[in-house]
């Protein structure tokens, strides 16, 4: 057994590829080697960074296939989220630079104006793309360009309601525009709702058609292009169906759905609508698979959709990734939440949790098992997560939108309008307030507390340590005539012992933890345990705020 170096794994084509005008001229076979290539300098580098590992081995055929049809970047690629864009960054004259993801200074572990004439608009919040790429074709329409604009979404940001008013709009217009769905089945947990069963029935029961039908269709939107289509072989038509969908109710050209790891079917039917000059939008329905040639042994529920760093070990031709551990000292805040949540729901059946898309990262699958019926996932969807609740507690039920920091932003006015005006009692715990590492600005916390804080009557606390957590959520449960709102930081807690039970605290009144006469240290949050390391008890007077006014 070796462990997998730098160099280990040979990649004589990816190698010649420093952008993507190096690989417009190469055959259809060589593109096939090509995403083999990426595909293994995708795992070799986040075995050394982790991050985002599954999005992203899902898209490498996708992502070879349109950096060669099409003429990045003045040609606009658009991918949503862009955790999947880690072979898009290989291809795109960031190779050099790819073992730096997500560091400080180093390459984002999303897509960022800055950093790329490739990256034409950032992201890390999830269903801007159809939106921004609307935009972009716009602007192309009225400077008379010609270029292509293609935004590449999951089926799980496909279940947020922007990705609607965007759709909304682009169906009503004669703007030239791609949208491709990537669905892979996956969000990062099991997707959930209407739409994801809507997806799997379409690929399932659409009985796929005969290659007269999909090329008289194609066709009938691209007569000129579809030269090249009919030159195909029968084999790339078993492959897609076209028609009859909620897209094209919605105004789109509807095809697919395609196999996206399929160089063959890819690669025409790319072409074809890039060569298309007819107005209005199209959506390519691909099917991948999350996390496609990933290193483990072990089956994940989530696919890997983000990794720690991890060892890749080979043994013959078999690699295997395994992961680097490293020893928690104290559980983490999300832990230390969902089971104070647990407990308290035991006690008060109104108790509820709500997440949205993010049963694990905020610790609600423990609820979730522990209480399936009072457990609500409701997709990529935080406008409705917060409204619903609001619902919920007008009828006199506990809500807890249990939620990171910077992904209440999106919901900002279902706060403030179905929220904060009603006086309504909907509990936000807000995980990963505050700085987080590795995700970078886009994912801070920062805000929070300016956001809330200027609102009537919102009860805002900040736990200091984690058993500081398991009382403010017993207060949020007795808080029962306004909102109330705790935000904890990512990671593991300081180490302190856990309360039996949490107990309601007396809201506005904060803790001295030490007495001194010169100095007075005020800390809101997890920077206390800094603040008592300061030695000099005659100065120093280290005190909890607890809650914010
Ligand atoms: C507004 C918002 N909410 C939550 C997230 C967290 N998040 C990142 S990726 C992801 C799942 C995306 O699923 P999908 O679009 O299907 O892409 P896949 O990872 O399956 O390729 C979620 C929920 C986010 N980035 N933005």
């Amino acid at each position: 057994m070796t462990q997998m170096g730098h160099n280990s794994g040979a990649t004589p084509l990816l190698d010649r590829v420093t952008t993507p005008a190096d690989m417009r001229d190469l055959s259809t076979d060589e593109l096939k080697q090509l995403a083999e290539e990426l595909r293994r300098e995708t795992i070799d580098a986040v075995s050394r960074t982790g991050g985002h590992l599954g999005a992203g081995l899902g898209v490498v055929e996708l992502t070879v296939a349109l950096h060669h049809v099409f003429e990045t970047p003045g040609d606009r690629l658009i991918w949503d989220v862009g955790h999947q864009a880690y072979p898009h960054k290989i291809l795109t004259g960031r190779r050099d630079r790819i073992r730096t993801l997500r560091t400080g200074g180093g390459l984002s572990g999303f897509t960022r104006r800055a950093e790329s004439e490739y990256d034409p608009f950032g992201a890390a919040h999830s269903s801007t793309s159809i939106s921004a790429a609307l935009g972009m074709a716009v602007a192309r329409d009225f400077d008379g360009r010609k270029n292509s604009v293609i935004a590449v979404i999951g089926d799980g940001a496909m279940s947020a309601g922007m990705a609607y008013e965007a759709m909304n709009n682009a169906g009503s217009m004669d703007t030239r525009l791609i949208v491709i769905l990537n669905d892979n089945d996956m969000s990062i947990a099991p997707p959930v709702g209407a739409m994801s069963s809507y997806l799997s029935r379409l690929i399932s029961s659409k009985p796929y058609r005969s290659f007269r039908h999909f090329t008289r269709s194609m066709a009938k939107k691209f007569p000129r292009a579809i030269k090249t289509v009919t030159e195909r072989a029968e084999e790339f038509a078993r492959g897609m169906v076209t028609g009859g969908t909620l897209f094209e109710e919605l105004g789109f050209f509807y095809v697919g759905p395609i196999d996206g790891h399929n160089l063959d079917h890819l690669l025409p039917i790319l072409k074809n609508v890039r060569d298309s000059d007819e107005p209005g939008p199209v959506l390519i329905h691909v099917v991948t698979q999350k996390g496609k040639g990933h290193p483990f042994t072990t089956e994940s529920a989530e696919k890997y959709h983000a990794v720690n760093k991890f060892d890749l070990v080979t043994s013959g031709s078999t690699v295997t990734g395994l992961p680097v551990k490293a020893k928690a000292a104290a559980p983490t805040y999300t832990k230390v939440f969902a089971e104070a949540l647990i407990a308290e729901a035991e006690r008060d059946d109104k108790v509820l949790a709500i997440t949205a898309a993010m049963p694990s990262g905020t610790g609600l699958d423990l609820f979730q098992k522990k209480f399936p019926k009072r457990c609500f996932d409701v997709g990529i969807a935080e406008q409705h997560a917060v409204t619903f609740a609001a619902g919920l507690a007008a009828e006199g039920y506990k809500p807890f939108v249990t939620i990171y920091s910077t992904f209440l932003q999106r919901a900002y006015d279902q706060v403030v309008h179905d929220v904060a005006i009603q006086k309504l009692p909907v509990r936000f715990a807000m995980d990963r307030a505050g700085l987080v590492g590795n995700d970078g600005p886009t994912h801070a916390g920062s805000f929070d507390i300016a956001y809330l804080g200027c609102l009537p009557d919102f009860v805002i606390m900040a736990a200091a340590d984690e058993a500081e957590l398991v009382h403010m959520v017993a207060t949020q449960v007795a808080v029962d005539d306004r909102p109330s709102a705790v935000r904890y930081p990512r990671g593991e807690g300081v180490g302190v012992a856990l309360p039996e039970r949490g107990v309601a605290l007396e809201i506005g009144k904060g803790r001295i933890l030490r007495e001194g006469s010169k100095v007075a240290l005020l800390s809101l949050g997890g920077r206390l345990a800094e603040a008592r390391r300061l030695r000099d008890p005659g100065h120093a007077v280290p005190g909890d705020g607890r809650c914010v006014r």
